[in-house]
Formats: C-alpha cells, sequence, structure tokens
C-alpha cells in the first residue's frame, strides 16, 4: 500500500471531489469542501476512509495533503476566474499535516501559487488536532488566523474540547459531527447534543454548521435551533469540479 500511494502521488492518481456548504439563510452555496479519492489505475475509485490512516502512518500524509491544498486553493480560483459565484473552499487536515514543521509555508505557497484570497481558504482541524498539545498549537492557530485563513473544528462533539481553550482558539466555525444529526428527528439526546453545540457556538460568536443532513426534517429542526449552515446528502453528495462548477453556476 505504502509504495502504491508513493506511486499515485507521482503518477497523479489523486483528484478531489466537492460537496456543497449551504447558508441556511439563503439556502445558498457558500462554501465547499474538498474530499480526496484516488482514482487507482486497476481498482478504481478508491475512498480516503482506505488510505488516509496509511498516509498518515507512513508520513506520505504531508505531501498527499500538500498537494490537496494546492488544487483546492488552484480549483477555488479558477472557479471565480470563470465567474462563478465566490464560495470560500475548506480543507481537511490531517494531525500529522498540521503539525509537521513548515506547514504555515506550505499554506502561503498554495495561497500565493493559486492567487486565492486567504480569507476564502478553510482548514478544518479536528478537536483530536488541536486540543492535543494546545498551547503548542496555540502558535500555529495565530500564524494562519493573522494570514486571514479560515479555521473550523471538523466532527464536533466526538473528541474533547476544552472549554478554556475553545475560547482562546481563533476557530471560527464548529461543524456539529453527522452522528449526532443521522437520528436528530427521532433521538432527543441527538437533538439536546445538536441544538447545546448551536448556542455554545453562538455564544462564541461562532458559526455553526450541521454534517449529514440527509432529510428535510432535519433541516427544519436546525433551522429552529439557529443552525447557520448545513452540508449532507440532502443537498448533494461530493461531485466532481465539473458538476460543482454546474451546481454553482445555477446559483443565483
Ligand atoms: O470523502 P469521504 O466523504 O469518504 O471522506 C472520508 C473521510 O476522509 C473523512 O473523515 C474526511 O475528513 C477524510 N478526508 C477526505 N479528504 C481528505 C483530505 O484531503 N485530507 C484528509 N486528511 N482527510 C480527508
Ligand atoms: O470527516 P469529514 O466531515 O471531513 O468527512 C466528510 C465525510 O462525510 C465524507 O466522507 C462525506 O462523503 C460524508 N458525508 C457527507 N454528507 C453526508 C451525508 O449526508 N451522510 C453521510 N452518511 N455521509 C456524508
Ligand atoms: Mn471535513
Ligand atoms: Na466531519
Amino acid at each position: 500500500m505504502e509504495s502504491n500511494l508513493r506511486r499515485a502521488l507521482v503518477q497523479n492518481e489523486f483528484i478531489l471531489h466537492y460537496q456543497p456548504l449551504v447558508n441556511l439563510e439563503t439556502g445558498l452555496i457558500i462554501g465547499v469542501e474538498a474530499l480526496i479519492r484516488w482514482l487507482h489505475p486497476e481498482l478504481g475509485v478508491i475512498m480516503p476512509d482506505r488510505f488516509i490512516h496509511v498516509a498518515e502512518e507512513t508520513g506520505l500524509i504531508n505531501p498527499i495533503g500538500d498537494w490537496v491544498l494546492c488544487e483546492a486553493c488552484r480549483q477555488a480560483q479558477a472557479w471565480c476566474d470563470e465567474g462563478l459565484p465566490p464560495v470560500f473552499m475548506a480543507v481537511n487536515v490531517a494531525p500529522v499535516q498540521f503539525r509537521q514543521s513548515g506547514f504555515i509555508e506550505v499554506v502561503a505557497g498554495a495561497l500565493a501559487t493559486s492567487g486565492l484570497e486567504p480569507g476564502r481558504l478553510e482548514l478544518e482541524l479536528t478537536e483530536r488536532t488541536v486540543m492535543h498539545d494546545a498551547d503548542i498549537n496555540m502558535g500555529t492557530l495565530s500564524a494562519l488566523h493573522r494570514m486571514g485563513v479560515e479555521l473550523s473544528l471538523d466532527d464536533f462533539g466526538t473528541g474533547y474540547s476544552s472549554l478554556a481553550y475553545l475560547k482562546r482558539f481563533p476557530v471560527g466555525k464548529l461543524k456539529i459531527d453527522r452522528s449526532f444529526v443521522n437520528d436528530l428527528e427521532t433521538d432527543p439526546d441527538d437533538w439536546a447534543i445538536a441544538s447545546t453545540i448551536v448556542s455554545m457556538g453562538r455564544s462564541l460568536r461562532m458559526t455553526v454548521l450541521a454534517e449529514g443532513v440527509e432529510k428535510p426534517e432535519q433541516l427544519t429542526l436546525l433551522r429552529k435551533m439557529g443552525c447557520d449552515m448545513a452540508q449532507g446528502y440532502l443537498f448533494s453528495r461530493p461531485v466532481s469540479a465539473e458538476g460543482m462548477a454546474d451546481m454553482l453556476r445555477r446559483q443565483p
């Protein structure tokens, strides 16, 4: 697997798909999340769940992650140059990648090469990534924030967050993990967790996004709670760059 991953990188076998991030007040797509896929010459499409952990264990996540950042920024700027409605680009960052020395330079390089405004890039970090050695991470988070890059906490609610750090970190968005959204309309505990995250986010002046929204009933409840944004199959599955461009083109 490791040598296959190395070859995949050299031979350009990775591609990005994109999933819309929707503003619940306007119903408009205001951002997209980049999600990697491996187009294996013999095996076909391989999903990230099957190779990201190997990439993390072998350190290959650094060059792969660098490629993702550059490609996502390039694509966001290309859509903008085509005259499509402006969207921000959300990119997942693995713990190892975030902690590599020179991560800030990689981000700066991706922005400089693509010409993308820093404020249109959002880095998705997990609680696990930022809360581990929180004091050390504060420096990296602050530097990214000073560059103008947006930060979000992915899979929120599944890790452990210190509320003290949540207050201090320059993170602007919480992404409610989809495990709390799955049964939102039938499980009162999930409803309670989701609405607590929404209230907390609002109190801390953060944007809250619900992941994994599949049913209109879930969307109705999230709107009532005051959730700002949503993502999920109800709106669209992750699609190719062309598919995403078509979706943006149809939008006012
Ligand atoms: O793409 P899919 O919808 O199957 O994603 C599965 C998992 O892989 C998710 O947890 C997602 O965050 C992760 N993932 C997808 N693309 C990337 C990427 O570019 N980098 C990292 N580190 N993780 C990714
Ligand atoms: O961990 P992260 O949130 O980065 O990864 C997003 C993952 O969630 C991707 O694998 C994406 O395909 C998946 N996903 C996005 N929307 C939905 C949804 O509505 N339902 C389910 N089950 N998965 C979703
Ligand atoms: Mn994510
Ligand atoms: Na997530």
